[in-house]
């Protein structure tokens, strides 16, 4: 049982303090000195594990001392290790030097972890455990040491050579080879070790600190992407100056570089001081990155650069641990993209994410809570779970303990941890030290897997005057465990409106008969639902008022209320909280879909109300486009399946799509308005006015393609000839693609025939047509798979077809089992050369349950034929396995 349990974690018994690394550099040979300065903590042991994966050991010493196999040291197996472990025996007390030397084949390591090659250049991604595919190692994360590294490699191929920290020297050899050497003051996990070299130019700039210390910042990358990194650049000096306003954090070396790389299995990598980036993360122009790759680009290099504090200085004690760091860091660049674009955009996007994306999860077979109590394979939880309900998690920290209450804790937080590898106990002891609180129940959000449903009644007494509320949660049982699960502390932040639209003050609120207490003339507050089923009163309210509930997403729940389709609309009018009132369009159209899928129908019958409302959202002169546009999103087919359990995935996604039809029938005169009126020839530029108006353009227009009039064809096809920026040609591209005609087919061609060079528009290009809903898709998705804009070893490329093919409806989920059956080929495929890339396209799944019978059937019987592959990755088989439980 390779199972790894949170329970049965133990410190590890040595220290080391120092490392010396020496790599000399080949691509199927290289090799890798290290020289491991350890003492005993706490009472002297015999021997030490270290572990490595895929190396070939050349030699151990000990003090200097070459030992023999077996005399020396063994090679044993631990079912709970991932790779070898290599026990030296016979220790000395106290203090030891360990050498090892290992040989390794970059070349040929198409894992994209431990140290790769990338278009010809060497780079690393030791996260979580890629360190030991270079050497044997202590490669945990509570083990924290001062690294030095040296470099030694062909001049000619390798002009540049990085690693973590500073350059302390440099060295020509003979043969044409050439050295360096770099030192990192900052003691840290080998997770976060990086080497990078080879034929790399740099965009440079520099960025004084608070305390005026200036910071040399390079941005690395193939000559042909050097005019491409500007954005990303300009976005590290935001990043660095937003930490420092926003919560007092410096940066703390003189360099900060950042490495782009075009083979990489996730976003990027907050390496210390030697951040690497997937190309995709960084390389932007408006010519070939749309708006939301900006924000996006934007947000990560934020990320990134934000794990400096928390993940680098302040670490993870073991990986149960991982949304310490990920929860609190997607929390920072939240709240960084939303001080720098709009606030209630971003909060409206990462809730449709999590929805979209985290609850499925929750529902699915690989629930697990964000702090996990074991696991198999680290990787698959790399998750939306810890990272993103992660992220609510400090949200709800912060909506408890007020902006200040949140500052203070955080302060407090890295004021004790500093240097340290740490749990997520630490973090929440600081945040209620620092404020005195007593937040019992919400440490369960990180125990407990499942989206709660907070019930919600509410009943006006006319005579007096009162309000009451009654609340009740429900905790839904989830894969992951059988144990009951405790109530927990949910937030709910709550207004009234009255019956014209206006906010009331919410007067006194008494809880169960206790004493009232004055809300003092505020219109919201934050109700704290701790137990099963909680009752508040509000007294002094006059009128019967409709109620905001869960106010900017307090709380990752699921509401179900008394509210009425009249109250919503109001909601949807004149909440004066943004989320409430998106949320109000989300859940009528919800409900017009359901109908309309309950009808069966192949049109939907709009209600006359239903119509008027999204009319008037769509004429609104006065509101974000950006956020019209967002109402005018329609709740996601995986939200939809959730709502009414096992059923035919391709019929709900046909009632979605025949409300957003008959709403487009009904509206076409005003989503037509809409689209030439946000038309324009304006020079690009990424601000809050040109997205919103880009988005809502590209939504009328979505809208209109929905009726597949030749006219509007027409547009669409001409908004793609005459854009002059990605946004608007991959929008009005996409729009062309949601029929496959001679307009569509033309269309791809001619966007093919422009960007060819370029691998990133060339992914997006994959996915729009491996996404396209139109019968028989899989023979083009199975065609493009030998197409020379395909490349089974780039990550990217694969997500772009295979993975996103995954997520299609029609296709994916055809009845004859041809989709299922054509993703389980790629994974076999795909997991004998990078099991990360196969498990993450393994996960369409995990979601088995939400469909049909028949379904269901020829979906275990894919992953039954998965489960009988011999050598399949761990990966892989976590997956498998939790599926067909
Ligand atoms: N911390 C980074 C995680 C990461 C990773 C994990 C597993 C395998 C490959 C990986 N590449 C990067 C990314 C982050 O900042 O969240
Ligand atoms: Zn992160």
């Amino acid at each position: 049982d390779r199972t790894v349990h949170l329970k049965d974690y133990a410190p590890y018994p040595f220290l080391l303090h120092d490392v010396f690394l020496t790599f000399e550099l080949h691509p199927e040979n290289t090799r890798v000195e290290s020289r491991l300065q350890f003492e005993h903590s706490t009472k002297d042991r015999d021997s030490i594990d270290l572990y490595g994966e895929a190396l070939e050991l050349v030699s151990v010493s000990l003090n200097g001392k070459a030992l023999a196999a077996e005399e020396g040291y063994v090679i044993v197996k631990d079912s709970k290790v991932v790779g070898d472990v290599l026990r030296i025996k016979h220790l000395p007390p106290q203090t030891f030097t360990l050498e090892i030397v290992t040989k390794i084949s970059p070349a040929t390591n198409t894992t994209c972890e431990g140290l790769y090659q990338s278009s010809g250049n060497f780079c690393t991604q030791c996260e979580a455990e890629g360190f030991r595919r270079m050497t044997f190692f202590p490669d945990r994360p509570d083990v924290m040491s001062k690294y030095t590294t040296r470099i030694v490699a062909d001049k000619s191929t390798n002009p540049v050579l990085l690693s973590n920290g500073n350059l302390i020297a440099q060295e020509e050899l003979g043969d044409g080879k050439h050295s360096a050497t770099w030192q990192d003051p900052f003691p840290k996990p080998s997770y976060l070790f990086a080497l990078v070299a080879g034929k790399l130019v740099a965009l440079e700039d520099a960025f004084t600190t608070c305390s005026g210390k200036k910071v040399d910042l390079k941005i690395w990358t193939t000559d042909k992407n050097k005019d491409k990194v500007g954005w990303a650049m300009e976005s590290l000096k935001r990043a660095m100056k937003w930490d420092e306003d926003r919560w007092g954090r410096e940066y703390d070396l003189n360099i900060f570089n950042i490495v782009v790389v075009d083979d990489f299995n996730m976003g990027a990598m907050e390496n210390k001081s030697l951040n690497v980036f997937n190309s995709r993360l960084v390389l932007a122009t408006p010519e070939t990155a749309t708006d939301s790759d900006y924000i996006h680009i934007q947000g990560v290099i934020g990320h990134e650069y934000f794990h400096n504090w928390t993940g680098n200085r302040v670490t993870c004690r073991d990986w149960f641990q991982l949304s310490l760091k990920e929860g609190l860091t997607v929390f920072r660049d939240q709240e960084f993209t939303s001080d720098l674009n709009s606030r209630l955009v971003k909060r409206i996007e990462d809730v449709q994410f999590l929805r979209q994306n985290q609850y499925p999860e929750d529902a699915g077979a690989m629930a697990h809570p964000v702090r996990p109590p074991s696991y198999e394979a680290i990787d698959n939880f790399y998750s939306c779970t810890v990272y993103e309900k992660g992220a609510e998690i400090i949200r709800m920290y912060e909506t408890l303990l007020g902006k200040e209450g949140f500052r203070k804790g955080l302060d407090l937080y890295f004021e004790r941890h500093d240097g340290q590898a740490v749990t997520c106990d630490d973090f929440y002891r600081a945040m209620m030290d620092a404020n005195g609180y007593d937040g019992r129940n919400l440490f369960l959000w990180y125990q407990q897997a499942g989206t709660p449903t907070v019930e919600l009644s509410s009943q006006y007494d006319e005579d007096k005057k009162t309000l009451t509320v009654r609340m009740e949660q429900q905790l839904p049982a989830t894969a992951d465990t059988s144990e009951e699960k405790q109530p927990m502390l949910i937030p709910v932040a709550l207004g009234l409106l009255d019956s014209s639209g206006k906010e009331m003050a919410l007067g006194r609120m008494s809880e169960d008969g206790a004493e009232a207490v004055d809300l003092g003339g505020v219109t919201t507050t934050v109700i704290r639902l701790m137990r099963k089923q909680q009752t508040f009163v509000f007294e002094g309210i006059p009128s019967r008022p409709v109620l905001s509930i869960l106010r900017g997403f307090s709380a990752p729940v699921k509401i179900r209320s008394d509210r009425t389709e009249q109250d919503l609309m109001l909601l949807l009018s004149y909440d004066s909280d943004a989320y409430n009132r998106w949320d109000s369009a989300q859940t009528l159209a919800k409900e017009e879909i359901l109908k309309a899928w309950r009808a069966g129908a192949g049109k939907a019958e709009l209600r006359a109300e239903f119509i008027d409302a999204f009319r008037k959202v769509v004429a609104d002169k006065n509101a974000d486009k950006h956020f019209i546009s967002q109402v005018l999103s329609f709740p996601s087919v995986s939200e939809l399946l959730e709502e009414v359990g096992s059923t035919d995935p391709t019929a709900v996604f046909a009632a979605r799509n025949a409300v957003e039809k008959s709403l487009a029938e009904a509206l076409e005169r005003e989503m037509l308005e809409v689209f030439t009126s946000n038309r324009s020839s304006e020079a690009y530029k990424v601000d809050n006015e040109g997205i919103g108006r880009r988005a809502l353009m590209l939504t009328a227009l979505r809208f209109l393609s929905s009726l597949n009039k030749p006219e509007h064809n027409e547009r669409a096809l001409k908004a793609f000839k005459e854009a002059n920026n990605m946004t608007e040609q991959v929008g009005a591209l996409r729009c062309l693609c949601k029929n496959d005609n001679e307009l569509s087919r033309k269309a791809l061609e001619d966007f093919y025939q422009q960007w060819k060079h370029d691998d990133l528009v060339l992914c997006q290009w994959l996915r729009i047509q491996a996404q396209m809903e139109t019968p028989n898709n899989l023979d083009k998705v199975r065609r493009l798979l030998d197409h020379e804009a395909f490349d089974l070893k780039n990550p990217n490329k694969i997500y772009s077809l295979i993975l996103a093919f995954s997520r299609t409806y029609t296709n994916f989920h055809a009845i004859d089992g041809s989709g299922y059956s054509f993703i389980t080929d790629c994974i076999l495929k795909l997991d004998k050369s990078n099991p990360q890339v196969a498990s993450a396209c393994t996960e369409c799944f995990t979601s088995l349950r939400m469909y049909d019978d028949v379904r269901q059937q020829l979906l275990t019987a894919q992953l039954q034929r998965l489960a009988k592959e011999e050598n399949l990755s761990g990966n892989v088989s976590e997956i498998v396995h939790k599926c067909l439980k």
